[in-house]
């Protein structure tokens, strides 16, 4: 049953869909009180055995107990185990114990989940204005509960099969023959790929829907020269519109009311990759479906697929952060003047990075500038967390519109609840670490329970350098996730599967993908069709299992399989817990697949770092195909199908 409360006069996220009579005036709920009073306030007592689920793209573990989550898009590339927020806001949690609820925050703006953080026992969600509706979902398992919650927000958005396929990408590939140097290294060594990504580079001077004609000379045909080799390029869009007389994006913009403005009607100026930029107002849906427009620009050159960055939006600095820094240096001159500095040992150097780090995606900066939502204008800072979802809805809708009958790849960086209807995500930027494949697999399912089913990490790591055995137990993950994309940050060791030692273990690791895709697609067609999961926690399947429900290091992938990949360093296999008999199943390197049924219980596996894992569950079985280079030359004729006797698995497309 779903229940829903308003409170004050809310802003119409669009988050949920379905048309749901609100009632007024609520204090208790069927878990929990509320107080509203110099805003919102809710709290309930866990018992000493519920499990929190939720909040999507969030840090630390499914069951987020023992901490506490600040829904607030950011722009911050160091996904440490302290961290609050990050570039998503999900603001849905199902309570699972005794009874399994599920609440949905629909608000905007910053909003703050304390699940055990200042007090073990209890659970509090507050925001500074009593503005928002609550959805109140009770079912009979926590799994019930997420699924009537996709239901009232919408069917997810769905992805072409060939962004099943690999794809590589660096910040740093510059020029045509960087990314034909890839596309040749990848085929030369057998190593299937589907996608190469543009970075900020192809740019003409980082101008959105610009393509630098030297470094891209004819770039139509470059497009449809890689597409001759099975290769979709996929190029960024960023949120900020250079401010450059001429440039026909910029002009148009400014001469229509387009960009976010102001309190005084000027446009609001930041600066970001482009330098001194402006923000489109994709609040308003008339800019919204001008800057959608754009994007036929590129598919008119022949692009499928986009990625949408920087969308929080990220502001490197405003001109009154500018000014701040200056004072800044101007006062602390004049505090310890640099001759001073010798006779006074208690002077402070300067930091000047930690200014520039106060001044960067700085929340006074989102209080200087507002969106035109149907006539009203409305302050950036309370709306701050639907940029990124509307950016990529800009997207969505022109792209049904340019091309209705074609799937195209869209997925963003920022996104908010209700963007899962227009594209997928990546987690942003992760780092080269061993803890940030589990973190990677602990997110996927919390995604999907908030309706995003295409999303991935950036595997082998963006930040820091990689290692061979890192990207290896990586991609042995990125194997089962929608997005399969090698990418990391410039100047960064170079990743791609052929720099290193043994590529065969790299075409191996990947070539599996390419024997799963079938399954692969097939699991995310069911989940987006049915508003299911494409990946479970255990304890959605097991939940009178404590055990299966504390574990949080495999998952359960569709309804026939279940994955447990390794994700420390030096080893050479790991712990698996089995809630029921499972077939064990290794791709072995040389192609054949190693089988042991295993009965429920704890067995210590072994995985060498080029074998991929995986288990398929009790009476199931799932289609694999040979090994292809491409998605579009899977041989549907090579089909044979892996786990128990006498199952069937239709698949669906
Ligand atoms: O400020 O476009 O998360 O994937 O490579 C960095 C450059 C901007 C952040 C994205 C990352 C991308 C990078 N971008």
């Amino acid at each position: 049953m779903v229940e829903k409360y308003v409170f004050g006069s809310p802003f119409e996220t669009e988050a949920v869909t379905e048309q749901i009579m609100a009632k007024t005036d609520v204090t208790t709920i069927v878990c929990g009180e509320i107080v509203v009073e110099d805003g919102f306030y809710y709290q309930y007592h866990m018992e000493e055995t519920d499990v929190i689920y939720g909040l999507g793209e969030a840090n630390r573990g499914i069951n987020k107990r023992g901490y506490q989550y600040v829904s607030r898009c950011t722009d911050d590339p160091n996904h440490t185990e302290d961290k609050t927020s990050l570039y998503g806001a999900h603001n849905f949690i199902v309570l699972s114990g005794k009874q399994h609820v599920g609440l949905f925050f629909d608000y905007p703006s910053t909003i703050c989940f304390d699940i055990g953080y200042t007090r073990q026992d209890l659970l509090t969600v507050r925001c500074d204005h009593a503005d928002l509706y609550l959805y109140v979902i009770t079912g009979e398992s926590v799994y019930d509960v997420v699924k009537q919650f996709r239901k009232i927000i919408g069917t997810s958005y769905i992805a072409p099969k060939y962004a099943f396929g690999f794809g590589q990408s660096r910040w740093g590939y510059k020029t045509a023959e960087d990314i034909e140097t890839v596309v040749q290294k990848y085929r030369e060594n057998q190593i299937p790929i589907d996608m190469v990504y543009l970075d900020i580079d192809y740019m003409q001077d980082y101008k959105d829907f610009t393509v630098n004609a030297e470094r891209f000379p004819a770039f139509g045909q470059f497009v449809q020269k890689m597409k001759g080799e099975q290769i979709h390029l996929i190029p960024i869009i960023d949120a900020g519109v250079k401010i450059e007389k001429g440039y026909d994006i910029y002009e148009e913009g400014v001469e229509k009311g387009y960009f976010c403005k102001r309190e005084d009607g000027s446009e609001f100026v930041a600066s970001v990759w482009p330098g001194w930029t402006h923000f489109p107002d994709v609040l308003n849906p008339e800019a919204r479906a001008w800057f959608g427009g754009k994007y036929e620009i590129l598919t008119n050159l022949g692009i499928d697929g986009f990625w949408n960055d920087m969308n929080e939006p990220a502001i490197f600095y405003s001109e009154e952060g500018i000014r701040a820094l200056n004072q800044a240096i101007s006062e602390h001159v004049k505090t310890f003047g640099v001759d001073k500095m010798i006779d006074n040992p208690d002077a402070i150097p300067f930091d000047a990075r930690g200014i520039l780090e106060q001044i960067q995606n700085n929340p006074e900066d989102y209080k200087r500038f507002y969106h035109n939502v149907n006539g009203k204008m409305v302050r950036h800072d309370l709306v701050h967390n639907l940029f990124g979802f509307n950016m990529t809805r800009a997207a969505g809708e022109a792209l049904k519109k340019i091309a209705p009958d074609k799937k195209m790849l869209l997925f963003s960086r920022s996104s908010y609840i209700g963007m899962h209807r227009y594209g997928g995500i990546w987690t942003g930027d992760n780092q080269s670490w061993w803890s940030h494949i589990l973190l990677n697999l602990k997110m996927m399912p919390s995604l999907n329970m908030c309706g995003f089913l295409y999303t991935g990490a950036d595997l082998g790591g963006f930040g820091s350098n990689t290692t061979r055995d890192l990207l290896l137990r990586w991609l042995a993950l990125g194997v089962f996730t929608p997005l399969m994309r090698n990418h990391t940050a410039l100047g960064t060791r170079e990743q791609e599967c052929y720099q290193f030692e043994q590529i065969a273990d790299f075409r191996h690791v990947i070539g599996v993908r390419y024997r799963l895709i079938p399954y692969l697609y097939s699991t995310y067609i069911k989940a987006a069709n049915q508003n299911d999961m494409y990946f479970r926690p255990l304890g959605f399947d097991f939940p009178e299992d404590r055990r299966a429900i504390e574990t949080e290091d495999q998952l359960l992938l569709g309804d026939e399989a279940m994955i447990a990949p390794v994700y420390t360093q030096n080893v050479s296999g790991r712990t698996v817990y089995l809630p029921e008999e499972m077939q064990f199943v290794k791709f072995m390197p040389d192609g054949t697949i190693y089988k042991e049924t295993l009965p429920s219980g704890t067995h210590y596996v072994e995985i060498a770092l080029n074998e991929v894992p995986l288990f398929i569950r009790k009476g199931k079985c799932i289609p694999v195909v040979d090994v292809a280079q491409s998605v579009d030359a899977i041989d549907m004729s090579t089909i044979k199908y892996l786990g128990y006797d006498n199952a069937t698995y239709t698949i669906v497309e």
